[in-house]
């Protein structure tokens, strides 16, 4: 079965050639994506659409060497090519160190054959372990001139896409890169949370960034509404000990499934679906490491959400937790792993610790800009 990665939410997607390739004129090139993309859409209602100027969903490249995303190309041979999934950018990376061929009669790699695979990651596909899939992990030999997608790529598309596409979002382009937020600069988040997948979103005003323990991905800030059901901001983000992730905004909130993929039916109101919740808003929202349990924060108390009503001696100050110099409210908390959890204010962060009741650890605050976005330009894993 094919595995499912993040997923497009718009119908067209623009994708463009940013560089010559080595082995062959541009016009070729193009002709051989189109045909590659085409194996793609006549399986969605997703429609490919290049375009040659301005912001594009899907950036191609052919590049050597070490080309700027850490993960580097090799020379002739072995890695051919790359690319991401929709929530890490969707750009595909080919090695031009390699020679290219436009089909598999040529004496070079066949550039049709990789691209379809390729272009598959860049739809969200992960690998499958169907041999004869197009999302199988190696290249195989195909009879005639082009390839089809496996039953088993076309159930990962619309698992991820719906039969006849689920996205009804299309693309809006911002050309003015220069209003993106500097994190650095003002490093107070709205909301933090880590995914099933492992990989941290942190959300500030419209705009979210992907971190793992050593910094920010590469490709971010993004904006919120191109990929999640929602506007920015949002208030908070929560992923239960089921994998199952809350969003609140205002008065309603979102939910994820395990995948990441919104569940239809939301947004709901939080005074309707989550009754126990004492408060029509909230600040913050984690699940403690310590007893996996959701809690939420509002202003200056903090309770346990249980669906069978808020338990005894709750809510609670979050004086109890920081002590009088602490501050006033919480913007942010998160469940980093199986030993630690963080709340965030301002432009700092906390450990906590504790037992039954959450503590502070010695050592913090810390600085958010530093230590999770590397402002300082090293990275900590320990936090
Ligand atoms: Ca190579
Ligand atoms: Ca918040
Ligand atoms: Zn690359
Ligand atoms: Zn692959």
């Amino acid at each position: 079965m094919v595995n499912l990665g993040s997923y497009w939410h718009a119908n067209n997607i623009t994708y463009r050639i940013v560089d010559k390739c080595r082995s062959m004129p541009l016009d070729q090139v193009k002709t051989i994506f189109r045909k590659a993309f085409d194996v793609w859409e006549e399986h969605t209602n997703l429609h490919f659409i290049y375009k040659d100027e301005g912001d594009v969903n899907m950036e191609i490249r052919f590049v050597t060497g070490d080309h700027g995303d850490g993960e580097n190309f090799d020379g002739r041979g072995s890695i051919l090519a790359h690319a991401y999934f929709p929530r890490y950018g969707g750009a595909l990376h080919f090695d031009d160190d390699e020679l290219w061929s436009p089909d598999k009669y040529g004496p070079g790699i066949d550039l049709y054959a990789v691209s379809v695979h390729e272009i598959g990651h860049s739809l969200g596909l992960k690998h499958s372990h169907e041999r004869n899939a197009i999302m199988a992990p190696y290249y195989h030999k195909y009879t005639g001139n082009r390839l089809y997608l496996h039953v088993d790529d076309i159930a990962a598309l619309n698992r991820l896409y719906g039969p006849n596409g689920v996205a009804s979002k299309h693309w809006k382009f911002s050309n003015q890169n220069n209003d993106l937020p500097n994190i650095c600069k003002h490093a107070v988040i709205d909301a933090i949370e880590r995914l099933p997948n492992g990989t941290i979103y942190a959300f500030q005003g419209s705009y979210f960034w992907a971190l793992n323990e050593l910094g920010p991905l590469p490709g971010y800030p993004k904006r919120i509404e191109d990929y999640w059901p929602m506007k920015g901001p949002v208030d908070a983000i929560v992923t239960n000990s089921e994998g199952y992730t809350y969003i609140f905004k205002n008065d309603q909130y979102w939910m994820l499934n395990r995948l990441g993929r919104p569940i239809r039916g939301y947004p709901k109101a939080i005074k309707k679906g989550l009754i126990d919740i004492p408060t029509s808003t909230i600040d913050a929202a984690l699940t403690w490491h310590f007893d996996d349990k959701p809690y939420f924060f509002k202003k200056s108390m903090y309770w346990k959400y249980s669906r069978f009503g808020l338990p005894k001696r709750w809510p609670r100050h979050t004086t109890e937790i920081f002590n009088e110099k602490g501050p006033k409210r919480i913007d942010a908390g998160m469940k980093f792993d199986e030993k630690s959890t963080y709340l965030f204010s301002g432009e700092r962060y906390w450990k906590v610790t504790g037992f039954r009741y959450m503590k502070i650890a010695e050592g913090y605050p810390r600085l958010t800009a530093r230590f999770w976005f590397n402002c300082d330009g090293i990275s900590h894993p320990e936090k």
